[in-house]
Parts: structure tokens; C-alpha cells; sequence
């Protein structure tokens, strides 16, 4: 199917073309008091994004003691002078009302909790109370630490110091671990976070599932842009007309669950037409031999059944791929936890890439430039686990991270070692889990849950104790490293003092560990002299990093591998695996299989999900700026289904999903063209359950209320989330 949007409506719908918002009417009265006194001059203070993981440097413009306004920073190679949508509404965040604003101890029940508001000493005192009981009682390692964002580097290094290597995310075992396994385990690493995606070069890009522009990581987006406006060549592999695939030469409506057997069909295609890189191929992989043989029955009319694309299409899109080698992108997108197989359709990408010889070639995959700063100077070494404890992960032996999957089973069956208490540091762990009971479960066998965050998120309802920590204006933090074809070091400082009583992670945990007889590992006065310790030990001048906010590295070996460059991968052979004996050696599929996935059954569709553009989970949907914006999901319907079933475009309805879970919250019905006739689409970060969240609260439906069903890939463990069904009932 065919069909054009222009490059600057498409701008507009994934809002990168913003610039600099200023603040409308929704601001709360009393913050807009600078109004009253004589205006200073405005004062740039740089530092960076944390309303996602890209962390673009940003210019926060402060006068009378305010944020008024927030600009990109030209300097930072993740934003290149631009925020995103969400990234512009910085002040929201910062000023929103909401906001967690004191320690708080849970004296009710978790999930019903009554707040009883406390001093940081007294939530300090009970905190590192209860860690020294279950260290003495249970041993460290049953402390689980949860994570997503930047400060998660101060706990990280309280929980090593405690004895704890109990970390996990959401961000890795429900998102992108199946994609860096599947990458690692073919070419010996990972395509990183910002990705090495060459978009800008690429003469060919196909987008498996992946909706960059509603996907909002902004040089990322600015990437694509430059490779269409060049002249690349797009096809999207999407049941959805996602914004992206309103740009392409080619949308795949694909129907869900079935992109392994399109992606089989052209490894197939592409070796059988001898169209791969045979040079590249012969240098760098080893397997061809037995991937020839294990795809073969894998035709372009068996897919085309499967996958009830056209064959002509299927066959077309391979051969046009082909012709563009090297400088082409088979993209994985970012999130992968999908049906259950994933490792094994990201390896399936992965050879794709091989055989047309794309890594390390301009438009393809880039070679990063690499880089690191070290550590705080001269810290006392970390205890050491104890002897003989069980391993978390045993059960996916290709995990790369401690799964959140493990975590949570441990915790609930106590096998293979109990944990007594959660961490939970900027991750909303009742939404982006899969399997809430399961989850409740874990958490009520837990002595204490901590969370700490900077809003009464639906995870805070469960805890026992709240730290709330203020926002990214508002702190020094962890330093943020981007490796991308050069390398970069961002730096956050504090715009404005906190609001209210919270506090930044450098001093909660500081605090904490003190309490634990751990000082000795914050030896740092303040965030600042923090700071200047990584600095001095990474040879950067702190007061040039103050000034810029980001400071760039060039690369020290070039992005592209030159022609006949000798190379060796880090896999067990040094090559690119296109056969893998690892997964052999561990009983699993040496080549990607096919495995054909349940479809829905009468009148149910499947669940699909994705990202607003103009936010970021659950993160932000109670900011007052975006929420005005876009203050609900709604469901995406195929207009000729919605008809049948009577609903009208609009009207509010609930969902029951195939375990009879009827939704506690509505959601509002709308008709499209743009979506296969078998699903349903809705935006994650809905379906809020925190009443102090006044504007989020109850708005929407969370696509996580319906997901009861959830397959576990044995590779390395990821939960994928795309397997359940709903009907849409009406109401009345
Ligand atoms: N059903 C479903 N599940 C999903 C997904 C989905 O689409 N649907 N997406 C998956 C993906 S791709 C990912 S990456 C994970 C993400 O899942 P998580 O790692 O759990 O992350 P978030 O949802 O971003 O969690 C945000 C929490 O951090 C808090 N927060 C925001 N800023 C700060 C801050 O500066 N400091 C602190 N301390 N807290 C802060 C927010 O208030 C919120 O409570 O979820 C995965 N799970
Ligand atoms: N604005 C904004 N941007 C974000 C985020 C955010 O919260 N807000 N979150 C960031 C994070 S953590 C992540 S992981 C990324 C995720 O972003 P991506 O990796 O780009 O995308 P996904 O969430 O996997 O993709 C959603 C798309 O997959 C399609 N899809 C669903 N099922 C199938 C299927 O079976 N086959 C195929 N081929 N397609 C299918 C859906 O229709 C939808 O268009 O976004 C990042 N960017
Ligand atoms: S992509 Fe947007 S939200 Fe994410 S860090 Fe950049 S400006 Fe902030
Ligand atoms: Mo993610």
C-alpha cells in the first residue's frame, strides 16, 4: 500500500518541529507570581532531558528564581539544538502541583495506603532500620534494587556498598533485552541506546513494528528525517498505519504475530537469489551453509499465507533491499518484547543485516565510537557476594541483566533465594509489569517496599515508605554518556532549588548509607564535588562541562569498517554467527524456527500498544502542559469492525480481555482506516490509579490492565505482552 505524508505534517504529528514553548493558561496562578516583580535577566543554565532515557541536552532559561523556558542545547548530539514535544514541557514536571513533596509512611495497607508525612530522618531512620534487620536476619542479596533514569546510579552503588547485586528493569526483561540478545548473540554486541542506526546514510530502511515519530528519541527522529529527505527508501512492517508508515514507499500491514515468517521468507529469498554480500559475508560470518538449509521451507508463499501480506510484496521489498546493500537498515526498533520468540525474531533481523553486510557500513549499523568515564576516585572496593548463592537468572541462560521476571518469581516463590525488600527508583512497576497479580503477590511477601519518585505514581500506593525526589531541574546527578559515532558527556545541575521537601538521589542515598554504616562510599560533600571527582578521574575539565552542559569526544576509530579491514567479532568464533553454536550448545534453535502464534478468537481483537508522541509512559501524564495537550488514550478501531459492532466514533466503552477482566476505567472509541480489522491499539501510560494525580487519574485505560497473559522468552527472559485479546463492551 502506498501512501505520502508530507514531511512537514509529519514534523507536525510527532511535534519535533516544536520550538521553545511558552507557558499557556493551564499554569497554576501562584507560579506565575515572577510576573509581579521586576524581570532579571535571564540566566542559561545548562543540563539535560530526563522526561526520557535520550537525555538531550537542554538550556533551562531561570529569572527571578523560575524555569520560564526551555530550550535545546546545540552542543548535545542527542538533541542537536531540538527538544521533542514532552522534552518542551520540562516546566510541567517541574511545576507540577502534584508533586511527591515530603517523605511519607505508608501506616495502612499497600494498595490502600494511608499517609502519614514524615520527616527525611525519621523515613531515613526506619528505611535503614529495616535493611540492617533483613541484612542481619536474611543476608543483602535479599534486597532487590529496581531502576530506570539516571540518578538509578547513586542506588545501584548503595546497593553493591549494602552487598546486594539484585538489579533489575523493566527498561531491559519488558523492552529492549530480546533485541540485544538476539544482536549479541549474532554479532558479538549490542546496537546501544541511542541506537548505532545510520538512519541519515541509509539508501534503504525497514521498520520492523518499530513507529519512529510517534517513538519520539529525538536525533533519532531527526535521523530518519535526513535519510528520506535524501532520497532512502522506506518500508514499514506495521498492522497499524503508524506516522512513519504514512512516509513509506511501502506499509506492510502485517497481521500480528506473524513477522518472523516474513522475516525467514526474505533470509530465504535473499540466499537463494545469491543477493547478500558474498564478499563481506565470506570475511566476516560463518553459517551460511546451514542457514540455507534450515529456511528453505520457508517460501514466499507459505509468509504470504502467514502473514496475509501480498506476495508480490514480500518478494518486491526483499529484492529492493538487496539492491541497495550495504547501505541499508533492517531495524529492530527499540522495544521487543513482543510474543514470546523474541531473541530469535531479533536474531532473524540481525542476519538480515549480516548477509547484506550493513554492520559497520555507512547507512547501516555504525561502529561507536566507544568511551567511558570512570567511577568516583578511590571508593572502597564492594563486599563480596556470598559464596555459593543460588543464580537469579539460571533459567535464561542467555540473559545479559538480572531479569525483573526472576525478581519478582523469586520473590513470590522464594526460590532460588527469597527477597524481603524492593527499591524501586523511577520505575512504575504495576504498569510495567505484565501479570499484576503476580506482581501484588511478590510485593506482599516483601518487609518493606521503598519507592522512591517524584510523583504519587501508582507504584507509590504500594510502598510502605515514599522518598520524593525532585526533579531533573532541580539536581546535580549521575553523569550521562552517549556513545553514538562520537562520544559525549552530559552533565546535569540544578536549574532552581528543590521545591517542597524532596531531595535529589546524591543525598538520599548518601543519607542512607551513612545510616548503614556505609559513609565511607559517599565520600562526596555535595553533588557538585561528586562531579568534579568522575571529572578529575576522566580527565575533563568540570568548569568547561559546568559551562556547555555536554562536551563531545571525537571517536577514536572510524564508524565504517574500511574495505578488506580484518575484524573480529566477540562471539565464541570472532565472526558473525549466522548459525549459533552457543544456542546449540543450550537446546535452542541454532537458526531461527517458526513458531506460529494463537490468532484472537470470534469477536475478540489482539491488544497492540505503543507510545503517544507527546508522552512518555505514565511518566507524564499528569504534566499539565502535555496534558492538555493530550489529556486520554483512546482505541484505535478498524472503522468497517467498529460499524459492525455498533460503536460510534467517540463513545466511551470498556474492555474485557480473554480472562474475563472487565476494565475499571472507559475508554473512548475511535474509528480508523488505519489499522488491520484482528486489533486494537491504544497508547501506554493511561489508566492511571493515583487520585493524587488529579489530572491522570482514571483517564484512559492502561494497555497493562488487560494484559493477564504473558509468554516468557527462554532465551533470556523477557515477558512479551502482545498475546491477549479483548471484546469491547459497550455501555449499559
Ligand atoms: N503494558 C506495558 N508495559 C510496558 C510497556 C508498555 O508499553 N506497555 N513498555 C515497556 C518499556 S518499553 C519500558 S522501557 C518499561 C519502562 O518501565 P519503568 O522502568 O517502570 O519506567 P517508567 O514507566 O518510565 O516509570 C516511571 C516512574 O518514574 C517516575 N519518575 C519520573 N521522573 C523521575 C525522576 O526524576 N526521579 C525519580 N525517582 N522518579 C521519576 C515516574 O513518576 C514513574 O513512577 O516499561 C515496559 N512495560
Ligand atoms: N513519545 C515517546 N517516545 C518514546 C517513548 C515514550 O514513552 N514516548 N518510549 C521510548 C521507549 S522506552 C521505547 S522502548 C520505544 C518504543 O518504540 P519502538 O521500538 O519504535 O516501538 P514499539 O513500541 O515496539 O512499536 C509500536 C508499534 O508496533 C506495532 N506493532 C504491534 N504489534 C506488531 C506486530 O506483531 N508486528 C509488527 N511488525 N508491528 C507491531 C504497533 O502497531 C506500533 O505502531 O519508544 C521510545 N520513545
Ligand atoms: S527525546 Fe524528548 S523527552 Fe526524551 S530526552 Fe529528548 S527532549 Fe527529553
Ligand atoms: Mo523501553
Amino acid at each position: 500500500m502506498n501512501f505520502r505524508m508530507s514531511r512537514r505534517m509529519f514534523l507536525k504529528v510527532t511535534g519535533t518541529a516544536t520550538a521553545g514553548l511558552s507557558l499557556p493558561s493551564v499554569v497554576p496562578e501562584r507560579y506565575l507570581s515572577w510576573a509581579e516583580t521586576a524581570p532579571e535577566e535571564l540566566k542559561p543554565v545548562p543540563t539535560f532531558c530526563e522526561l526520557c532515557f535520550w537525555n538531550c541536552g537542554l538550556i533551562a532559561k531561570v529569572q527571578n528564581g523560575k524555569v520560564v523556558k526551555i530550550d535545546g542545547n546545540p552542543l548535545s548530539e542527542r538533541g542537536r539544538g531540538r527538544l521533542c514535544g514532552r522534552g518542551n514541557a520540562a516546566l510541567g514536571s517541574l511545576y507540577d502541583p502534584d508533586r511527591l513533596k515530603f517523605p511519607m509512611i505508608n501506616t495502612g495497607r499497600r494498595g490502600q495506603p494511608a499517609w502519614k508525612r514524615a520527616s527525611w530522618d525519621e523515613a531515613l531512620g526506619l528505611v535503614a532500620r529495616k535493611l540492617e534487620d533483613i541484612r542481619e536476619k536474611h543476608g543483602p542479596e535479599t534486597v532487590a534494587l529496581f531502576s530506570h533514569g539516571c540518578g538509578g546510579a547513586f542506588w545501584k552503588h548503595l546497593m553493591k556498598a549494602y552487598g546486594s547485586r539484585s538489579h533489575a528493569a523493566p527498561s531491559d526483561a519488558q523492552c529492549r533485552g530480546p533485541r540485544d540478545v538476539g544482536f549479541t548473540l549474532t554479532f558479538g554486541s549490542d546496537v546501544g541506546s541511542p541506537e548505532y542506526y545510520d538512519f541519515g546514510e541509509s539508501r534503504y530502511i525497514v521498520l520492523i513494528g518499530s513507529h519512529l515519530g510517534e517513538n519520539a528519541h529525538n536525533s533519532q527522529v531527526q535521523d530518519i528525517v535526513t535519510g528520506l529527505a535524501k532520497g532512502a527508501k522506506l518500508a514499514v512492517v506495521d498492522p497499524r498505519l503508524s506516522n512513519i508508515a504514512a512516509k513509506a514507499d511501502h506499509w506492510l500491514p502485517i497481521r500480528p504475530a506473524t513477522d518472523l515468517a516474513l522475516l525467514l521468507a526474505w533470509i530465504r529469498l535473499i540466499v537463494n537469489e545469491e543477493l547478500y554480500d558474498a564478499d563481506y559475508v565470506k570475511a566476516y560470518a560463518i553459517g551460511l551453509p546451514e542457514l540455507t538449509a534450515a529456511v528453505q521451507e520457508y517460501t514466499p508463499e507459505w509468509a504470504a499465507g502467514e502473514t496475509e501480506l501480498p506476495v508480490e510484496t514480500i518478494a518486491r521489498v526483499a529484492r529492493e533491499l538487496a539492491a541497495h546493500r550495504p547501505n541499508v537498515i533492517i531495524s529492530a526498533g527499540r522495544y521487543n518484547c513482543w510474543y514470546g520468540d523474541d531473541t530469535q525474531r531479533c536474531r532473524a533481523i540481525a542476519i538480515l543485516n549480516a548477509l547484506l553486510g550493513s554492520w559497520g557500513r555507512p547507512g547501516g549499523i555504525y561502529l561507536p565510537a566507544g568511551g567511558g568515564v570512570p567511577e568516583y576516585p578511590d571508593l572502597p572496593v564492594y563486599p563480596s557476594g556470598r559464596a555459593g548463592l543460588p543464580e537469579l537468572d539460571a533459567a535464561y541462560p542467555f540473559a545479559l541483566s538480572q531479569t525483573t521476571t526472576s525478581v519478582r518469581q523469586a520473590s513470590i516463590t522464594g526460590k532460588p533465594h527469597p527477597f524481603k525488600a524492593w527499591l524501586v527508583y523511577g520505575c512504575n512497576l504495576i504498569k510495567t509489569l505484565p501479570g499484576r497479580d503476580e506482581t501484588v503477590r511478590a510485593i506482599d511477601n516483601l518487609d518493606l517496599l521503598v519507592a522512591i519518585d517524584i510523583l504519587p505514581a501508582d507504584i507509590t500506593r504500594w510502598a510502605d515508605v515514599v522518598l520524593p525526589e525532585c526533579t531533573y531541574l532541580e539536581r546535580h546527578d549521575a553523569l550521562s554518556l552517549g556513545r553514538g559515532k562520537n562520544f559525549e558527556v552530559a552533565m546535569r545541575q540544578p536549574a532552581v532549588s528543590p521545591l517542597f521537601e524532596s531531595k535529589p538521589s546524591w543525598w538520599i542515598t548518601k543519607e542512607l548509607a551513612i545510616r548503614l554504616g556505609l559513609g565511607d562510599y559517599f565520600p562526596w560533600k555535595d553533588g557538585e564535588e561528586y562531579l568534579r571527582g568522575r571529572c578529575r578521574a576522566g580527565n575533563i575539565d568540570y568548569d568547561e562541562l559546568r559551562g556547555k552542559g555536554v562536551v563531545r569526544f571525537s571517536g577514536k576509530s572510524s564508524p565504517y569498517l574500511s574495505p578488506h579491514e580484518e575484524r573480529e567479532f566477540d562471539t565464541p568464533s570472532g565472526k558473525i554467527e549466522l548459525y549459533s553454536g552457543q544456542l546449540a550448545d543450550r537446546g535452542f534453535d541454532p537458526v531461527p524456527k517458526y513458531t506460529r502464534h494463537e490468532q484472537p478468537p470470534a469477536g475478540y481483537f489482539r491488544v497492540l500498544f505503543g507510545r503517544s508522541p507527546l508522552h512518555t509512559f505514565a511518566r507524564t501524564t499528569n504534566n499539565f502542559l502535555l496534558a492538555d495537550l493530550v489529556p486520554e488514550n483512546s482505541l484505535w478501531i478498524n472503522r468497517k469492525k467498529a460499524r459492525e459492532l455498533g460503536l460510534e466514533d467517540g463513545e466511551y466503552v470498556r474492555l474485557e480481555n480473554q480472562a474475563g477482566f472487565l476494565s475499571p476505567g472507559k475508554i473512548r472509541v475511535r474509528h480508523t482506516q488505519r489499522l488491520r480489522e484482528d486489533c486494537i491499539y491504544m497508547v501506554h501510560g493511561f489508566g492511571v490509579h493515583s487520585a493524587e494525580l488529579t489530572r491522570a487519574d482514571g483517564k484512559g485505560i492502561g494497555d497493562e490492565e488487560m494484559l493477564a497473559r504473558y509468554s516468557i522468552d527462554p532465551i533470556m527472559g523477557g515477558t512479551a505482552m502482545r498475546s491477549n485479546f479483548v471484546r469491547v463492551v459497550k455501555e449499559g
